[in-house]
């Protein structure tokens, strides 16, 4: 179902009048003609509710009765609905209209439904995350749900960062207690990533082999996150996922190599730095186990796992992707600080008709959410958290429990 929302409509008149709210018990709220509760929609001229078009379509003989009767609040998402703007042959169609007339009416049924009813729990959490840069709040997450779950998407991609990866154990780079502020205080350096770039490892390889030694990515799991990414793609929502992760954890999570940009690269292939010649990689693992620096056959290069370090180039397959980007209807960007370019990038690429879904602990940077799409949202907390509540919302949780076995 495509909804392009109207700006306004001229069958605004007679509206229920507001004060009467009051007296509706919405978390009782069911269809008057088969008292089903949940996909129901609130006629704005009677007050009566009645079921939607994915159940037994009494708004629809509801409106056909009283053609008057056109306008109707979703108690899904609170989206507004039009039946006379947009009625051929009754195909149920509606028309989604964003008018200022009926921003108090969504507040007020926004305050009842979340206040007393199946969302009681969420209230908190609700509040707390959202961090909605357009300015449209819940109702527009709402919105996105009830998208994702009616397939509406037609081409959709993750790209993701170090922030998915922390509730595994591995810290990120800019968090507190992040790789950044490690080597900051190990290596006494201004700018953390000079550490990581390939001037340095050229002149000093050994101190980057020292770092790898530290690390050992085989004993990391996936996280609820890795997971979600995997469930969207095994529903064919999403079909890639640039990450620029090199922890491995999402082919653990068996979302396969086809589907994956490895943006940042991977660390179980070997390649000199000078040369880029490929170089077996367990001899480079072994050389930093035995803090040898493996140098290259061909040009004497220092060597190290084709992880892409500052000064590096990206990978063909990550720049041939972002071309295809423009054809895209959502994208889902999470646990990055979006500051890495060209990666930080990506999403700008998107088309400029798409839904952009942001979920960080933080604010990202100073990314520039206002030039972007217009459907977009940032939710702000924890990103396992947040998988875990849009699979709720969607009504996925149960599905996802049994197939990846989350305690
Ligand atoms: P970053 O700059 O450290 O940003 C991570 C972001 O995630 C920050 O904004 C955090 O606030 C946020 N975050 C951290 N934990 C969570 C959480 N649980 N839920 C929600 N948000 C969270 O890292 P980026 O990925 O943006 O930077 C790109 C670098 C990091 C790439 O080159 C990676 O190779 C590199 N990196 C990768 C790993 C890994 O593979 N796991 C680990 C550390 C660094």
């Amino acid at each position: 179902m495509l909804i392009s929302p109207k700006k306004d409509c001229s069958h605004i008149t007679n509206l229920f009048p507001i004060n009467n709210f009051n007296l509706i018990p919405f978390h009782k709220l069911k269809c008057e003609e088969c008292q089903e509760n949940k996909e129901i929609l609130f006629c704005l001229i009677c007050g009566k509710v009645y079921c939607n078009r994915y159940k037994n379509k009494h708004f629809l003989n509801h409106f056909i009765q009283n053609r008057t009767h056109c306008l109707c609040i979703s108690l899904i998402d609170l989206s507004i609905w039009c039946y006379e703007c947009k009625n051929s042959q009754f195909n149920f169609k509606g028309s989604y209209i964003e008018n200022k007339i009926f921003s108090e009416y969504i507040n007020i049924i926004s305050s009842f439904k979340y206040g007393q009813n199946f969302y009681l729990n969420d209230k908190n959490l609700i509040s707390n995350l959202y961090l909605d840069y357009s300015e449209i709040s819940n109702i527009k997450y709402f919105n996105f749900i009830e998208l994702l779950k009616n397939n509406y998407f037609k081409q959709g991609t993750i790209m993701v960062g170090a922030g998915i990866s922390t509730s595994a154990g591995i810290p990120d780079f800019r968090s507190k207690s992040g790789i950044f502020n490690q080597i900051i205080n190990k290596y006494k350096l201004k700018r953390p990533e000079e550490f990581f770039s390939k001037k340095l490892f050229i002149e000093k390889p050994l101190l980057f082999y020292e770092f790898l030694k530290t690390i050992n990515f085989n004993k990391y799991s996936p996280t609820i996150t890795h997971y979600f990414m995997k469930y969207l793609l095994d529903k064919n929502m999403i079909n890639t996922i640039f990450t620029q992760n090199i922890d491995n954890l999402e082919l653990k999570a068996g979302i396969p190599n086809e589907n994956l940009i490895f943006a940042h690269g991977i660390n179980f292939k070997g390649h000199c730095v000078v040369c880029d010649n490929d170089i077996d990689i367990n001899l480079i693992n072994n050389g930093i186990q035995t803090n040898t620096v493996v140098f290259c056959p061909q040009c004497n290069g220092p060597c190290k796992p084709r992880i892409v370090l500052y000064g590096e180039d990206l990978s063909k397959d990550f720049y041939a992707k972002k071309e295809e980007l423009k054809n895209y209807d959502l994208g889902i960007v999470i646990g990055t600080s979006l500051n890495v370019e060209p990666f930080s990038g990506l999403p700008d690429c998107l088309n400029k008709n798409s839904w952009l879904i942001f979920m960080n602990n933080n604010e990202i940077g100073e990314y520039d959410y206002y030039n972007l799409t217009n459907n977009k949202i940032f939710i702000k907390g924890n990103c396992d958290e947040l998988c875990k509540k849009l699979l709720k919302d969607c009504g996925w949780w149960e599905d996802f429990k049994s197939k990846f076995n989350e305690k």
